[in-house]
């Protein structure tokens, strides 16, 4: 895999990050947990306590309840023993990849409950902000809420969907549903709006911007709405979709998707932050 493809993360594409030579057919490879620096686990440990300082009251009752699966706060978690807690939590396990892997094995690796997280942690000056995923987006981000069953039986549902979207040629709508949901859902809960998007879970400043500023347009979740919906990479969002259950999100996944794509590419595109008309959004 010398020199991978690159990938469409989002819709914008960019030669990925990561050394691919060290990587399998399928994209994965051995975390080299010995080749972290002090300074690598101390960053990791400072990622960590200023996301963890925040989470009540912004992050869903979910993550922060899994949070603590990660292990110890102070260093990068070895893979293998995090393996071994969440195989028997969901059946899921955690692998290495140098970084972004191309779709089809992304969606592969998540209909076999392998959740690929990124090796390499970012550097000191990317504190507040890196452009593609790194082991702290991976792990602080999206592995909490694979402990928990029903979001868990999601993740594995949308892999098995993207696979098939992958033959019709319907990867970028699918996308949509992952970054609107996977990475910057928010979820309605009695106390108010919370998050369980890694992308916000994970982001210093979008935590506390997509549960409380009165700025984004926040939608009710809606299949289709959110497939029309084109997304930003690098800036806050200006839509966020809002789910009321992860059984909702589950259950939203059921149906073959194929007329749903059919109809979605009837449609006009939406821009990120555009509204239609009538549409009801959510008060924080
Ligand atoms: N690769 N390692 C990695 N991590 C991702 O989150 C990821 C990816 N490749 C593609 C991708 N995400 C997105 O295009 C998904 O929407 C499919
Ligand atoms: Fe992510």
């Amino acid at each position: 895999n010398q020199g991978v493809a690159p990938v469409t993360y989002g819709e914008g594409e960019r030669p990925p990050r990561g050394d691919y030579a060290r990587a399998r057919a399928d994209y994965t490879c051995e975390q080299d947990w010995a080749a972290y620096t002090p300074a690598q686990h101390d960053l990791y440990r400072r990622l960590y306590e200023r996301q963890a300082a925040q989470l009540p009251g912004l992050a869903c009752q979910e993550f922060i309840e899994a949070v603590a699966h990660l292990g110890a706060p102070d260093r990068i978690p070895r893979f293998d023993e995090l393996s071994e807690r969440l195989m028997r939590a969901t059946g899921w396990q955690v692998v290495a990849v140098p970084g972004l892997i191309p779709e089809e094995a992304f969606f592969k690796l998540l209909s076999e409950r392998r959740f690929p997280v990124t090796e390499w942690i970012r550097e000191p000056e990317e504190f507040d902000y890196v452009v593609e995923p790194d082991v702290f987006h991976d792990l602080f981000g999206h592995v909490p809420l694979l402990f928990n069953p029903v979001f868990a039986d999601y993740m594995q549902a949308y892999g098995a969907g993207g696979l098939k979207a992958s033959r019709l040629d319907a990867c970028e709508l699918l996308a949509r549903l992952y970054w609107y949901t996977v990475e910057f859902g928010l979820i309605a809960t009695p106390e108010g709006l919370r998050a369980y998007g890694a992308g916000i879970l994970s982001s210093a400043g979008e935590l506390r911007h997509s549960v409380t500023s009165p700025e984004p347009k926040r939608v009710g979740f809606e299949l289709e709405r959110i497939m029309r919906t084109r997304y930003k990479i690098d800036s806050y969002q200006t839509t966020y979709f809002v789910i009321d259950s992860f059984d909702q999100l589950f259950e939203a996944t059921a149906p073959d998707f194929t007329p749903i794509y059919a109809r979605v590419r009837q449609l006009p595109t939406l821009e990120a932050g555009e509204l239609l008309p009538g549409e009801a959004i959510r008060a924080v």
